[in-house]
């Protein structure tokens, strides 16, 4: 069973209080469904579109907020819906300091994608569901 995944946007929403700079739209939250890890991608671009190869900055934190390095990250995903996945091999590689960087990616069509990181790290394995709606 997955937890309820939303769209937080609370990271561009106090960017947002402390700047003055608008909420980005391409910045998403998700919990992993063992409530070990937690994610927040960030797109590169800042303006998601379909078809064009996107990137994003994953930040990881466990449960106590810490950031978590010399994780695991693989990428799963596709449309949920159409029973499809990514059209792309996308790739994730490490930044340092608990950030990531995910290549790769291109939503082929616009619809319900979800992006799925199975993050192993200090012995534990969980699972992040991102929704990304296009
Ligand atoms: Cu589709």
């Amino acid at each position: 069973m997955k937890f309820l995944l939303k769209h937080l946007r609370l990271s561009a929403f106090a960017l947002t209080l402390s700047l003055g700079l608008p909420a980005s739209a391409a910045d998403f939250t998700a919990l992993g469904e063992q409530a070990i890890f937690q994610v927040t991608l960030t797109s590169l671009s800042g303006d998601l579109k379909i078809g064009d190869f996107e990137e994003f900055e994953i930040a990881i934190v466990d449960s106590s907020g810490a950031p978590v390095a010399g994780a695991t990250v693989v990428f799963s995903g596709g449309m949920p819906g159409h029973g499809h996945g990514f059209p792309t091999a996308p790739t994730v590689s490490e930044i340092g300091g608990g950030l990531y960087k995910l290549e790769g990616v291109k939503f082929s069509m616009g619809g319900a994608w979800e992006i799925n990181l199975t993050i192993s790290a200090d012995s534990k394995t969980d699972t992040a569901s991102v929704q990304i709606e296009m």
